[in-house]
């Protein structure tokens, strides 16, 4: 049995990353393929309670605490992760560590001192970077509801990605001004042929490394 693909969909606030991780889904459990959606920050664990209160401003947190509970967050679900990829089973994942530095960058900390945490966590096969310019991401309904959902920061955030896009090459960019849902979906798609036709490696990437 080969192992799951590991896919990382990530991008500044309402780029469509949960629009085009449901379609994924969708399309992959249409091919017979076993899938299964992650979101981070996952929300449901004790851990990530802390996080959902500090998003929806119930909370106050040091910058430094609050990054380390993002990365935490993935920890306690990377065994799982690697256990869910090797059982043969492929991992859409809404946002990971990209988001978490890009985040946090954006606030005023050190970028390298922002991926130490993550260093070490399964590293995806494929990474997605949904761009859109943050001006256009605001138009788009529910914005401003959570903290970072202002021009200001989402424009920050947008240079931390693109520092991200420079050391890590093999971060897909997508430009998404003015696609449609549908044609978000085929480039996707198409940029995942090449390693849906192939075998996978085991295992044995670890991230930032
Ligand atoms: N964060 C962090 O600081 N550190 C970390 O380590 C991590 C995260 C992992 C989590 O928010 C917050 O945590 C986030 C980063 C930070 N910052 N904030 N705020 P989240 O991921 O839970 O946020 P969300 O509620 O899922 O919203 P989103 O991610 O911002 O949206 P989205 O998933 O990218 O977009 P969407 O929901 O798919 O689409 C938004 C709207 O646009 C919707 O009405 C769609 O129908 C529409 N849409 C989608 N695609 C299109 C196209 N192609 N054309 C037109 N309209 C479209
Ligand atoms: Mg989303």
């Amino acid at each position: 049995m080969s192992r799951g693909l590991f896919i990382v969909v990530e991008g500044l606030d309402r780029t469509g990353k949960s629009t085009q991780c449901a379609q994924l889904l969708n399309h992959f459990t249409a091919s017979g393929r076993k899938v299964t959606l992650m979101k981070f920050p996952d929300r449901t664990t004790n851990i990530g309670q802390m996080i959902n209160s500090y998003l929806q401003s119930k909370t106050e947190l040091n910058d430094h605490a609050i990054h380390l509970l993002f990365s935490a967050n993935r920890w306690e679900l990377s065994q799982h992760i690697v256990d869910t990829l090797n059982g043969g089973t492929t991992i859409i994942a809404d946002r990971y560590a990209y988001s978490g530095v890009a985040y946090s960058v954006a606030k005023g900390l050190n970028y390298n001192y922002c991926k130490n945490p993550d260093k070490g966590l399964p590293k995806p096969d494929k990474v997605f970077f949904l761009d859109l310019p943050p001006l256009l991401a605001q138009q788009r309904e529910d914005y401003g509801e959570e903290r970072y959902e202002s021009l200001e920061i989402q424009t920050r955030v947008r240079s931390a990605f693109v520092q991200l896009l420079q050391d890590n090459q093999y971060i897909h960019k997508l430009d998404v001004t003015r696609q449609s849902i549908e044609s978000v979906h085929q480039a996707l798609k198409q940029e995942l042929t090449p390693l849906l036709e192939s075998s996978q490696e085991p295992l044995r990437h670890t991230l930032f490394m």
